[in-house]
């Protein structure tokens, strides 16, 4: 069954009333939260990537990740690191992660899979087309899903040349990155092939400014509610098209849509 990643979000926009001491609390308590609502891996980000954002210090960035990886790994929950810098992953690792999830798919810090291959660890490859600052200026494709496809085969070809072994490559095909509108539903389509190619695929939706786009031509406010309604719709047919798994904010939701599509599938045997 299709496995279910938690988003815990540890930047200023997210927990930063009451310094930092409260936002690591806050965090931990989020996370907990999370798995008792049926995340199976909780994943936890340092630096926004949203459209136009700005780079974090690797050393800021540590600072807010690693104790809430490590208050997280004492209560053995499964970590992935969300972070483009090779040193923050690392450290997360030797805090406890077991996942590290790229959304630059090893690009944006040239160390990343050197550094990553000899840990033992898994890597979430993610496609991307460069920092947020310039991503929709280069959002050309002539066939995305395809163009996707072969960007993050050439991705997997660094991590396997790195030292990685393919069972512990993760392909993501970058939902929101360097794809506009339409391309992102084209890209999402693409889930059922990409998944054929031996890789585990990772796809994240969650409220994403394409779901809002969606949602506004009802000429109903879309609400955060709503976008979780819709990144559950998505995660189902994202795990009815074979991905491993799927990275949700709201994973009370996205669960219930999974057991939706586990009841229907019906029993194996
Ligand atoms: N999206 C965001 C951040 N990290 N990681 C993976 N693997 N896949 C994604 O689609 C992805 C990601 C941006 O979303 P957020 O700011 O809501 O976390």
């Amino acid at each position: 069954m299709t496995l279910v990643m938690g988003i815990v979000n540890v930047t200023p926009d997210s927990f930063s009333d009451g310094g930092r001491f409260l936002a690591t609390d806050a965090a931990i308590a989020h996370a907990l939260q999370l798995r008792s609502d049926g995340a199976d891996i909780i994943d936890i980000g340092g630096e926004s990537t949203r459209p136009g954002a700005q780079r974090v210090d690797p050393g800021a960035e540590r600072d807010r990740v690693l104790p809430v990886i490590a208050g997280l790994a004492a209560a053995e929950v499964a970590i992935s690191i969300d972070t483009m810098n090779a040193s923050t992953a690392l450290a997360a690792v030797n805090a406890g992660a077991c996942i590290v999830n790229d959304v630059s798919g090893g690009l944006a810090d040239s160390d990343m899979l050197d550094a990553l291959a000899p840990t033992g660890v898994h890597i979430a490859l993610g496609h991307w087309r460069g920092p947020s600052a310039h991503m929709y200026a280069r959002a050309t494709y002539d066939d995305v899903a395809e163009d996707v496809e072969r960007e993050l085969r050439e991705r997997v070809d660094a991590a396997l040349a790195a030292g990685f072994t393919a069972d512990r490559i993760i392909v993501d095909p970058g939902i929101g990155f360097g794809k506009a509108g339409a391309q992102n539903w084209a890209t999402l389509r693409g889930t059922e092939r990409l998944a054929t190619t031996g890789q585990r695929v990772l796809i994240g939706t969650s409220r994403k400014r394409f779901l809002a786009e969606m949602l506004a031509t009802d000429a109903i406010d879309a609400d955060e509610q709503r976008r979780d309604l819709a990144t559950a719709a998505t995660s189902l047919l994202a795990a009815q098209a074979g991905a491993w798994a799927v990275r949700v904010h709201n994973v009370g939701a996205t669960r219930d849509a999974l057991n939706v599509l586990h009841h229907w599938e019906g029993p194996t045997s």
